[in-house]
């Protein structure tokens, strides 16, 4: 699979250069006085938010990164030249932990951020800098200043306003892509989504939100059964979770129990994830099966406190309210729906680019992940 959401490396930065100890020596001058440069700085180890970049797979085939030293100072008041920082670049949404205590150095949500992973070391003064009135030859000088090194643990959690949650088949992917550009694989069989893809949803031309479509959760999730619920993590951002259920699946016929196995998997993987606002549809009213059952299915539904809407991303039915609720909801709950549009002018969450890159499909071709 080419989506890579987690992964460990390891950073070191380059130790700054030594100073250096030198007298200028010259035919007719004498006592020339202390000329040794300064030694230059070690280069840092800087992680950039690049939006061109969707998963951490560039990552894992490299895990060591080692910044530049600088060099040493030389005589002649010769400075020596710093190193170059190492710049690594890594999708928007990067938590970035410290491997061992799992401490959060920095969270990289803005596209060009850039945070500082391992400061490169000063370099040391060279002895021209110590020359004082009464010490006027001193030979000292400072070494160079050791770098840093650390392992750290990256987690890329896809930033998204709203999640679209359900049972394999409900029907999301189909709805993402009725909804935005994004062209993740529809198809006839649980999980033909097998990593996370973003869509951008617009609502007009300057309001817009990004929605995540992930793969369908199933019973037990939280043990392990189907993709396990490992893709939540993608969600934990999203304001609103729109959770779709379809009345035509045969193996889940009862509207509120498909309703309430997914709410118990969301809750086992965090009580905060469960307690997000959740609108709920239900999907593919175009089929004359769902369409029998759909008074019938929103009336048990109600019995729960669970107002549903009816949805067919066939026939377009219902999309238009489905959208408005939903864009309100963000709005309402600290969410900006220029937000989103800042992030296409960004170039990020270009509609398709998720979905192209992140492979989410099976059976596809291989997806090639390239560096912008
Ligand atoms: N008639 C009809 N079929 C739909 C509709 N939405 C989805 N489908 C079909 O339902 C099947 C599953 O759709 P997907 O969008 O792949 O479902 P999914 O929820 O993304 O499934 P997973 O990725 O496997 O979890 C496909 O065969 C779709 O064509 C709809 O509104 N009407
Ligand atoms: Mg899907």
């Amino acid at each position: 699979m080419n989506f890579v959401d987690e992964v460990k490396i390891f950073v070191r930065s380059g130790r700054g250069g030594d100073g250096c100890v030198s007298f200028r020596r010259e035919k007719f001058v004498p006592r020339g006085g202390p000329n040794g440069g300064d030694g230059g700085h070690g280069g840092s180890v800087i992680l950039v938010a690049d939006e061109q970049l969707q998963t951490l797979i560039d990552l894992q085939y490299r895990q060591h990164y080692v910044a530049e030293r600088g060099q040493h100072g030389r005589g002649k008041d010769c400075h020596g030249r710093s190193g170059e920082d190492l710049r690594i670049h890594v999708p928007l949404g990067t938590l970035v932990r410290e491997a061992e205590t799992l401490e959060l150095l920095g969270d990289l949500v803005l596209s060009g951020q850039e945070l500082v992973v391992a400061r490169g070391g000063r370099g040391g003064r060279g002895n021209a800098r110590f020359a004082t009135p009464t010490h006027r030859a001193p030979r000292r000088a400072e070494p160079g200043m050791p770098g840093e090194e650390r392992w750290l643990r990256l987690e890329l959690k896809l930033l998204a306003d709203v999640g679209l949650l359900g049972l394999p088949n409900a029907g999301k992917s189909t709805l993402l892509g009725a909804l935005s550009a994004a062209h993740p694989k529809v198809a006839p069989y649980p999980f033909t989504t097998l990593a996370p893809s973003l869509g951008l949803v617009a609502l007009d031309l300057d309001r817009a939100f990004i929605a995540a479509d992930i793969p369908g959760v199933i019973k037990g999730a939280h043990e392990g059964r189907g993709l396990g619920l490992q893709f939540l993590r993608h969600i934990e951002r999203c304001r609103i979770l729109v959770h779709l259920i379809d009345l035509s699946d045969p193996d889940h016929p009862d509207p509120v129990a498909s309703y309430r196995t997914l709410h118990r998997e969301l809750l086992a993987y965090s009580p905060a994830l469960g307690q997000k606002p959740q609108v709920v549809a239900l999907t593919k009213v175009d089929l004359p099966e769902v369409q029998a059952r759909l008074s019938a299915a929103q009336a048990a539904l109600a019995g729960v406190g669970v107002t549903a809407l009816a949805i067919s991303s066939v026939t377009r039915e219902g999309l238009e309210p489905l959208v408005t609720h939903v864009a309100a909801l963000v709005e309402q709950h600290g969410g900006s729906l220029m937000a989103g549009r800042a992030r296409t002018e960004h170039g990020m969450a270009t509609p398709q680019a998720p979905a192209r890159a992140s492979g989410e499909t099976r059976g596809g071709p291989p997806a090639r992940e390239g560096r912008g």
